[in-house]
């Protein structure tokens, strides 16, 4: 199939696709909620494949295991679950996230003519009121991707149901991407897992006084097949799943066409490295590759 055919969407796509004032107002607020994206039949199978994968399926590997992989095995039993990399160990949910309406709305969004996957996490949060690690903390994600070029990245968060507060839906704090950033340091670039929550917490709060700022939380109320965007430096985050079911979803990460490798330092001169460095092919000049197509295939072009 060449690549125009592969990227054109249908007249019905096409109703799906933001408005032009809903990508005006993406760029205010740093979150746009979607329409159907998603058939049920397709939302259902994403719950089939994660169960498969859980049960161990894969089509296949990573051919080594990077630094700081997120990977839950049941061996680590019942607390939250991230997966990364799903797009790349299971094609059946690839095939499924692929979809190019998904890459097109992602480009109408970022105001980018192609849009590659980044990475892809798959995440269970397990029906326990009370487990610590269902709270994700208050973060963005621009300071995971600090070996990134773009400051256009973004997110779909994907849930593979109803998804409401109850559940510990995704959370963000309206226009806290356009913020001016105060007290970035070397630890801003660890995952969140890894981090002190307070420390999260009070970062924001800091920022927000900074830029004197209200800090408005928006919780996604996200209905089966639709789903939500972020922007790389849009504060979020998810509260307990206090349901009797588990939160099923998937991030999404994405980068526009024009995204590569940097070196980036950290103040006692190391560089950040980010878990594909050691995956993906290299640039002519020698740099990680963050556009090649086995780790990083593109999700749409413009034609
Ligand atoms: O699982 C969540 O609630 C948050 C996921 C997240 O941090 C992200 O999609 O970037």
């Amino acid at each position: 199939m060449s690549v125009t055919q592969a990227f054109r969407l249908s007249e019905e796509e096409r109703s799906l696709l933001p408005t032009d004032d809903e990508v005006e107002a993406y760029a205010r607020s740093g979150w746009y909620l979607t329409r159907k994206l998603f058939t049920d039949e397709e939302v259902d199978e994403l719950v089939a494949a994660s169960e498969r994968f859980y049960a161990g399926e894969r089509s296949r590997t990573l051919p080594e295991r990077p630094p700081r992989l997120a990977y839950w095995e049941p061996s680590k039993g019942a607390v939250q679950r991230h997966n990364d990399y799903i797009h790349y160990e299971s094609d059946d949910i690839a095939r499924i996230l692929r979809k190019p309406i998904v890459g097109a709305v992602a480009a109408r969004l970022a105001r980018a003519d192609e849009i590659r996957v980044f990475q892809s996490t798959l995440i269970y949060k397990p029906p326990i009121a009370g487990e610590p690690s269902n709270v994700v903390p208050w973060h963005f994600d621009r300071h995971y991707w600090q070996s990134c070029t773009s400051d256009d990245m973004l997110t779909a968060f994907i849930p593979f149901h109803d998804c409401d507060v109850e559940l510990g839906t995704i959370t963000m704090v309206d226009g806290s991407h356009r913020w001016e950033e105060i007290g970035a340091d070397d630890t801003t670039t660890r995952h969140f897992a890894d981090r002190d929550n307070t420390d999260l917490d009070r970062m924001l709060t800091e920022n927000a006084t900074h830029n004197h700022a209200e800090v408005r939380k928006v919780p996604m109320i996200i209905p089966k097949g639709h789903m939500s965007f972020h922007h790389c430096r849009t504060y979020h985050g998810s509260g307990p799943n206090v349901s009797p079911r588990p939160r099923r979803a998937i991030s999404f990460h994405l980068q526009p066409g024009d995204n590569e490798y940097r070196r980036y330092h950290l103040s006692d001169g190391d560089v950040v490295t980010y878990n594909h460095d050691v995956l993906v092919r290299r640039t002519a000049d020698g740099r990680p590759d963050y556009a090649d197509p086995e780790f990083c295939p593109v999700l749409w072009r413009n034609a």
